[in-house]
């Protein structure tokens, strides 16, 4: 018997019998042939059933519509005006399941795509996004375990915040209240007291209130933490992390960014160093360049992102945030108090904020005092302040925003497309 192989791997044979099976994806017949091209995961092919050969199942064969399931054995040659550049002339056909009439028409509003994401995942688009998403969450994890991190799993229920109550996402559990986790970043904080280079790339929820192409209230975060370094330190780990994951996507992904017509030489040039700027040199290059007026102490608005990034053609690094408008956990620089031990990575051509990381405070009555000014009641952090107590020592991490990072490397309109069924304040389901 004929074993069943991919439609790669059929056409890798050039010429031979072969065995496959997939779905239709697009069908044309007449009274003498059927031509069906059949797609699987690893491409399509079209498949030419002459009615000559199939007389007793041409009335099955007739029936079969877009997405329909079918195994095909025939002879694989090359033909040049196939949509791959190969054909197969079929000798059996097994019809495996049929299809109703495809919802999903050409040219079809996103809205529409996104109601039946169920059905469009089935697309060519969507196939080739969701390969190179498999591709970094492999990059993720063959970096940090190359450089001898150990992987943890942190909580999704967790009665702390910490970035901020405004974006917490409340859960009943059982007569009390928790929140879906909005970062792993506390529970981090603890456990590099034993394993001192750990990573994870899990789910992370944020209210957002924002109807914006780069944000999701369910997302993938990948996050570090280590102990022994500084600010400096942990930037270059993110650096060289999207040097690496970016390589392995070309490397690993080519078709794939051609079927989505990235422009690849934006992406060929990601090499670490980045430029790392401060915000206050940030504002500089808006005043000097854009004419924009910013007042030091206000945050960079996604507009204000997009401009800076024009003066680069590689992600940038913002260094030194206000310390006024971050996150309690983000010390000040001793070499210039108004501003935090903190940084963002920017990514080229507008695709905005992909990481964000920090020194960490030790001081614990900093933390203290951060967490009251946050409004936050210290009883419930005391066991995150334990940290503190119990042999302090510097350490410093950041969080990669997985989606935004798909985005961005495939070249997406909107964030949604990057993770299989997006969840933001207007989309639930399907
Ligand atoms: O809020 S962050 O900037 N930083 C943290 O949460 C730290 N606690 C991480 C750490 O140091 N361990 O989020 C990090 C990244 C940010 O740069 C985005 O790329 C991404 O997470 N992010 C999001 N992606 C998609 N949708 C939403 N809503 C979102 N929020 C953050």
């Amino acid at each position: 018997v004929l074993l069943f192989i991919s439609i790669k791997e059929a056409m890798q044979k050039g010429s031979a019998k072969v065995a496959v099976r997939g779905w239709v994806y697009r069908e044309r017949k007449s009274n003498k042939v059927a031509f069906l091209v059949l797609r699987d995961h690893s491409d399509i092919i079209q498949c030419v059933l002459k009615k000559e050969k199939f007389e007793e199942q041409w009335q099955d064969i007739d029936k079969l519509l877009i997405e329909s399931s079918v195994e095909i054995e025939g002879i694989i040659k090359k033909d040049e005006r196939a949509p791959t550049g190969y054909e197969i002339e079929a000798e059996k056909i097994n019809i495996v399941g049929y299809a109703d009439v495809f919802p999903i028409k050409k040219d079809q509003s996103a809205e529409l795509l996104l109601d039946e994401r169920h059905l469009w995942l089935r697309s060519r688009k969507m196939t080739a996004i969701m390969k190179i998403r498999s591709s970094v969450f492999a990059a993720i994890d063959d970096f940090f375990r190359n450089r001898n991190f150990y992987e943890v799993a942190p909580p999704i229920f967790t009665p702390n915040a910490c970035e901020g109550g405004a974006t917490l996402f409340e859960v009943k559990y059982f007569d009390d209240k928790v929140y879906l986790t909005q970062s792993w970043q506390l529970y981090a904080e603890a456990l590099i007291f034993s394993l001192e280079k750990i990573y994870c790339n899990s789910p992370c929820f944020r209210a957002e209130k924002s109807k914006t192409s780069r944000h999701l209230a369910e997302f993938y975060m990948a996050e570090m933490e280590m102990a022994w370094v500084d600010l400096n330190q942990v930037v270059k780990y993110a650096e060289e992390l999207v040097e690496f994951i970016v390589k392995r996507v070309l490397e690993k992904n080519s078709e794939e960014l051609k079927i989505l017509e990235r422009d690849v030489s934006k992406l060929t040039n990601i090499k670490s160093p980045f430029p790392r700027i401060t915000y206050t040199e940030a504002l500089k290059i808006l005043k000097e360049k854009e004419g924009l007026e910013i007042e030091w102490g206000k945050d960079l608005r996604t507009v204000e992102e997009e401009l800076l990034v024009k003066y680069f053609d590689k992600p940038v690094i913002v260094t030194n945030y206000p310390k006024e408008i971050m996150a309690f956990y983000k010390p000040a620089d001793p070499k210039d108090p108004k501003t935090a031990l903190c940084f963002d990575m920017l990514a080229p051509e507008g695709y905005g904020e992909i990481i964000g990381g920090s020194q960490r405070e030790t001081d614990i009555e900093k933390l203290i005092e951060g967490l009251k000014k946050e409004g936050e009641n210290i009883e419930n952090y005391e066991w995150y302040l334990d940290t503190r107590r119990f042999g302090s020592v510097p350490h410093a991490g950041f969080g990669l925003g997985v989606e935004r990072v798909v985005r961005w490397i495939c070249g997406l309109d909107n964030i949604k497309d990057a993770i299989p069924f997006p969840r933001t304040m207007l989309r639930k389901s399907p």
